[in-house]
């Protein structure tokens, strides 16, 4: 079921279900203004397998929102985007919140795109019916890549605008993500934007090539060419966090560097393997479902890789529904 199909549920509970994604062409940098716009377009796959859960239950008798993520209770300064996207839903309303993530946060996989979508999907499905226009800007409002997490399969993200472009089954793709860290990053994602556009010699270079990029990656996605996806996805990648070290927003670490050199390696010897990196140290390796054994293999053999998780395209957020 899609999110589309599934805000239709009125009532004052309940529960969705959303996944984390990896984008294959990055979003890094905002518009400027209000809104929690991205200033390049981008390019995701919804991962299988990883999931947020999160109840919304609406409560006339409170007199605040109540959030707990993974049995913590985080207060409205502890977590202001998640009460914002709470008062924007219901206006005046208050909601206990309660969401969990079955994968560690510190995995490399975006808790907030799974969290934020589960939660808007949640708070809206409680909340009457919803067009999927609002429910993205609330999602985006959130985390931006949130917004891509609403849809399965390949998602596309361009301004305000969040659909899909392909299908969970268009082409088969396994993500491996090669832990390298079990420590939080240091700069969150939306600092770390703000300071490459602001201080960046190279952010202008970047706002440049990312939409070529984003446009030739659909390009190849649709026509299943999987080694140019790769490559273009490495492309994306690099020239994302080129431009972000040049403003001194340094996610890698050694393992970083170390495992990159191994997919490179990998590619030497004629396995199609690519890198992708998102705002942390971890390698996340995409390559096609029959080479995963060698692939693991290769990369659980880099010092400074910890853990392995697999992923690989999955559903959109929804509600859940009872049985
Ligand atoms: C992406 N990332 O396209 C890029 C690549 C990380 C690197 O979207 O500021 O949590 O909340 O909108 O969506 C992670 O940033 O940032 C992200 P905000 P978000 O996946």
């Amino acid at each position: 079921m899609s999110a589309a199909q599934s805000i239709h549920a009125a009532g004052d509970e309940a529960v969705a279900i959303a996944h984390p994604n990896v984008a294959l062409s990055k979003y890094w940098g905002k518009r400027e203004g209000e809104g929690n716009v991205p200033a390049v377009p981008s390019l995701s796959v919804t991962l299988a397998g990883l999931t947020t859960r999160t109840r919304v239950r609406w409560d006339a008798a409170l007199a605040e929102h109540r959030f707990a993520l993974d049995g913590t209770p985080r207060t409205r300064a502890e977590a202001p985007r998640v009460f914002a996207l709470l008062d924007e839903v219901r206006a005046g309303a208050h909601a206990d919140v309660d969401s969990h993530n079955d994968f560690p946060t510190a995995s490399g996989l975006a808790s907030s795109a799974s969290g934020f979508a589960a939660l808007a999907v949640a708070a809206a499905g409680g909340a009457g019916a919803w067009d999927l226009a609002r429910l993205a800007d609330v999602a985006r409002r959130g985390s931006a890549s949130a917004a891509r997490s609403l849809f399965g399969g390949f998602v596309e993200m361009d301004g305000t605008s969040v659909r899909p472009v392909a299908a969970v089954d268009h082409m088969p793709l396994a993500v491996l993500v090669c832990v390298t860290t079990q420590a939080p990053k240091a700069v969150g994602s939306t600092d770390g934007m703000r300071r490459t556009l602001a201080k960046s010699p190279y952010a202008a270079a970047w706002l440049d090539a990312a939409p070529r990029l984003h446009a030739e990656l659909r390009a190849a996605l649709l026509a299943r060419d999987f080694p140019r996806v790769g490559e273009l996805a490495e492309a994306s990648a690099l020239a994302m966090h080129a431009s972000a070290i040049a403003a001194g927003v340094v996610y890698w670490n050694g393992a970083t560097i170390d495992a990159l050199a191994a997919v490179h390696a990998l590619r030497a010897k004629g396995t199609a393997a690519y890198a992708t990196i998102d705002a942390g140290p971890h390698v996340k390796v995409l390559v096609q479902p029959a080479d995963v054994p060698a692939v693991r293999a290769a990369m659980g053999g880099v010092p400074g890789v910890l853990r392995i998780l697999e992923a690989g395209p999955g559903e959109g957020a929804h509600l859940e529904v009872a049985s």
